[in-house]
């Protein structure tokens, strides 16, 4: 396993692997399959090549039972671009620092990715959102208490999540919402009384990823969206306790909707 202490070099490694095993030059578009989006790539186009995230430098197997283990290259009939699915990602709180966290995006970059989609499941603070409801996301609050861009580079993070990407997606989807999306570093779910304070700072979705990906990736210059599939209502907002299991399950119910809508956004960019 190539170690992160130089992440640009780490990314280039990972990206030559990427582009020989798929036997192309470049990918032009990465997705990011989260919590309850694991299927959700099968209907992008026809696979080309798989390898196991384990055999790609920098990335590790999946740490969790449900997310995926590893790199997809789809070629896309509509436009000939090619995708790379990142079945799996590597959450802040398993402990292997920002850098790992950071390393698929920059990974994708490196491998000529210049659009990127960033899916996760999460809880909704809203409550018209029945789990298997999909959100897109429009911006985001970072409450990791870090950052992904390391030294003096001071990013603008202004328009973010991509509003021509979000036009797209609405144009599929003219019902679906946008909501604020705010990452808590997990992997315990938030208190009742964190989800109300998480709403009075201005979120509508609460998740433990994609806000310091979507960071690296504007760093590395990508265009990005991110959905989320609300899997549950955030804790103290649905009577019962959160559940892994639930979590699954509505990623299952939804898969037919988010399958679709994932395809259709990508056949577009
Ligand atoms: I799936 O309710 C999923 N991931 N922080 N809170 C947080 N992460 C989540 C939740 C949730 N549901």
């Amino acid at each position: 396993m190539t170690d992160l202490s130089d992440p640009t070099a780490a990314a280039q490694a990972a990206a030559t692997t990427i582009n020989t095993n798929a036997g192309i030059e470049r990918h032009d578009i990465a997705l990011v399959l989260g919590s309850g989006w694991g299927g959700a790539a099968d209907l992008l186009g026809e696979t080309i090549s798989e390898i196991p995230a384990a055999e790609v430098p920098g990335f590790h197997a999946p740490a969790v039972v449900g997310h995926g283990g590893t790199l997809r290259t789809i070629r896309i009939a509509a436009s000939g671009k090619h995708a790379l699915v990142l079945g799996s990602r590597t959450h802040y709180y398993e402990g292997k620092g920002v850098r790992a966290v950071a390393h698929g995006v920059r990974a994708a970059a490196a491998a000529g990715c210049t659009n990127l989609v960033l899916t996760n499941g999460c809880g909704g603070l809203n409550r018209s959102w029945t789990a298997g409801t999909p959100v897109l996301i429009s911006d985001h609050i970072n409450l990791t208490g870090t950052s992904p861009i390391e030294g003096a580079n001071f990013v603008d993070l202004t328009d973010l999540y991509s509003p021509r990407m979000r036009a797209i997606a609405k144009e599929i989807d003219p019902t679906l919402d946008e909501g604020v999306y705010a990452q808590f570093t997990g992997p315990h779910y938030e208190t009742p009384a964190e989800v109300r304070m998480a709403g009075i700072l201005g979120a509508d979705l609460v998740g433990m990823s994609t806000t310091l990906e979507a960071i690296a990736a504007r760093q590395a210059g990508m265009e990005l969206m991110g959905i989320s599939l609300v899997t549950n209502l955030a804790a103290g907002i649905q009577e019962t306790p959160l559940s892994h299991a639930e979590v699954i399950e509505a990623g299952v119910a939804a898969g037919p909707r988010i399958s679709a809508l994932l395809a259709e956004i990508v056949a577009k960019l």
